[in-house]
C-alpha cells in the first residue's frame, strides 16, 4: 500500500520545504470531493471518449489535450525555430524552410503521465484524469536528428532542451513550458518535429505550428508550440523536469523522473451507456469486446480480458508502428445479470498492469486495469 498522506502531513518540518523548494501543484492530495480548480482544468483539458478506441487513428477533436498554461496563437510569418547551444552552427529556420526539409510520417500513441490520477486515494490535486488521456495520431514532420546533424552536435552534449512559447506560473515559478531529452533519445530516427497531424495542419491546441513528438514517452516530453531547441552540456533542471513529472513518495522526496509510458490497455465500453452514471446496458448473447493496448517499454505481448474476475487471453493484432497502440478483441457470450469486464496488458519487458492503483505524490503513471460495470438484460 502506498504511503498515505494524513491531513496533517504538512511538510513544513522539512528543511527542503523551508528553503522554498517549488512544488509541482497546489495543495496536498485529498480524500475530498473534486475541487473547483480541478473542474476548471478538466473542462479545458479533455480526454478521448473511449468509443474512439474503435479507430486506429484518433480524429484530432477526439485526441486528448493537455495544456498547462494558455494555447498560444502563432503567426508563422513571424515565427522561427532556433537551434543552438552546444552545436557547431546555430540555425534559425522559418516555417517555410522547415516544410522544405526531409520529412517522415509516423503513427504514435501519446498518453498523459497523469492518466489515472483521479482514481488514486488520496487524490493528487492536478488535472483529474480518469483513464482516457490518450490518443493515436499520425504525425508528419522533420526528423529531429536531421536538424541536429545539420547543426553539428558537440561531443560534450548530454541533453537537448525544447522550449514552447507558452508561459505561465506553476508551483509559484514563472516559466516557459520546457523539457529536455537525453541526447541519445533526441538522436533517435523516429523523434519528429511535427507540423501535420493526421494529414492536416496542426490544430492550435496540439501545438501549431510545430511540436515535438517523442514516441514511447509520456506526453510531457512532446513539447508543443516549439520555439527553441538548445543542446546542453549539463542536465536541464527547470521546473517541468526537476519538480514536476517525478515519481515521488511525498513532497520532499526528490523522486525519479517520469519517462517512458507504462503498459496499458483500454476497452471500448460494450452496449449503451446510462446517461448519468455511464454504466453499461447490454442485451444477452454474443458480443465482441474490443480495445487497444500500448507500452513505451517493450511491445505489447498479451492482453487478458477479465469477466467477473476470470481472465482469458484476447486476440492481439500487430501495431501499425512500434509506438502506436495495437488492437485486441475477445468474443463474450453475455448472460443476464450484473457483470464486471476488465482488460489487462503485458509488455515485452514482462511488465503487467496492476490490479490496484500504485500511489505516488503527483499521481503519475497509474496504469491500473480498467473495470467496467455492465448490466445484461432485455
Ligand atoms: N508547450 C507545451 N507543450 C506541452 C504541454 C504544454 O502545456 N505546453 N503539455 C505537455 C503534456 S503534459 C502532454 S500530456 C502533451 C499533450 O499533448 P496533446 O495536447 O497534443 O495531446 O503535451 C505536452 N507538451
Ligand atoms: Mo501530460
Amino acid at each position: 500500500m502506498p504511503k498515505q498522506m494524513s491531513r496533517h502531513s504538512t511538510v513544513l518540518k522539512s528543511p527542503r520545504r523551508q528553503a522554498g523548494k517549488p512544488r509541482p501543484h497546489s495543495g496536498e492530495p485529498t480524500h475530498g470531493p473534486l475541487t473547483a480548480e480541478e473542474l476548471q482544468l478538466a473542462v479545458r483539458n479533455h480526454s478521448m471518449p473511449l468509443e474512439a478506441l474503435r479507430k486506429d487513428t484518433t480524429p484530432p477533436g477526439l485526441h486528448y489535450v493537455l495544456t498547462h498554461f494558455d494555447i498560444p496563437f502563432i503567426d508563422t510569418d513571424h515565427w522561427h525555430l532556433q537551434i543552438g547551444g552546444a552545436v557547431q552552427r546555430s540555425l534559425e529556420l522559418s516555417f517555410r524552410a522547415l516544410l522544405r526539409a526531409p520529412s517522415i510520417t509516423i503513427p504514435v500513441t501519446l498518453e498523459c503521465a497523469g492518466n489515472g490520477r483521479s482514481l488514486l486515494r488520496p487524490r493528487p490535486l492536478s488535472q483529474p484524469w480518469v483513464l482516457e488521456a490518450v490518443g493515436t495520431a499520425v504525425w508528419t514532420g522533420v526528423p529531429l536528428a536531421y536538424l541536429l546533424t545539420q547543426a553539428g552536435v558537440e561531443d560534450d552534449a548530454v541533453e537537448v532542451l525544447f522550449s514552447g512559447v507558452d508561459t505561465g506560473v506553476q508551483g509559484g515559478v514563472r516559466q516557459q513550458f520546457a523539457r529536455s531529452l537525453p541526447i541519445e533519445e533526441a538522436l533517435r530516427p523516429d523523434v519528429v518535429l511535427a507540423y501535420r497531424m493526421n494529414g492536416a495542419e496542426l490544430p492550435p491546441q496540439h501545438g501549431y505550428p510545430l511540436r515535438l513528438v517523442v514516441p514511447g514517452w509520456y506526453g510531457m516530453a512532446s513539447v508543443k508550440w516549439l520555439s527553441s531547441i538548445k543542446v546542453l552540456t549539463r542536465p536541464y533542471d527547470g521546473f517541468q523536469q526537476a519538480v514536476a513529472y517525478r515519481y515521488q513518495e511525498d513532497a520532499d522526496d526528490a523522486g525519479t523522473p517520469v519517462t517512458w509510458m507504462k503498459v496499458r490497455s483500454l476497452m471500448v465500453p460494450p452496449g449503451v451507456p446510462d446517461f448519468f452514471s455511464r454504466s453499461r446496458i447490454l442485451p444477452p448473447g454474443p458480443v465482441l469486446l474490443t480495445g487497444r493496448a500500448w507500452s513505451g517499454q517493450g511491445a505489447v505481448q498479451r492482453v487478458d480480458v477479465g469477466i467477473d474476475g476470470k481472465w482469458a487471453p484476447a486476440h492481439l493484432e500487430h501495431p501499425p508502428a512500434p509506438f502506436a497502440w495495437c488492437a485486441w478483441s475477445m468474443p463474450w457470450v453475455a448472460d443476464p445479470g450484473e457483470h464486471e469486464v476488465s482488460c489487462r496488458a503485458t509488455d515485452a519487458s514482462g511488465a503487467v498492469q496492476p490490479l490496484e492503483p500504485v500511489w505516488n505524490y503527483q499521481g503519475m503513471g497509474n496504469n491500473v486495469v480498467q473495470r467496467i460495470k455492465v448490466t445484461v438484460g432485455q
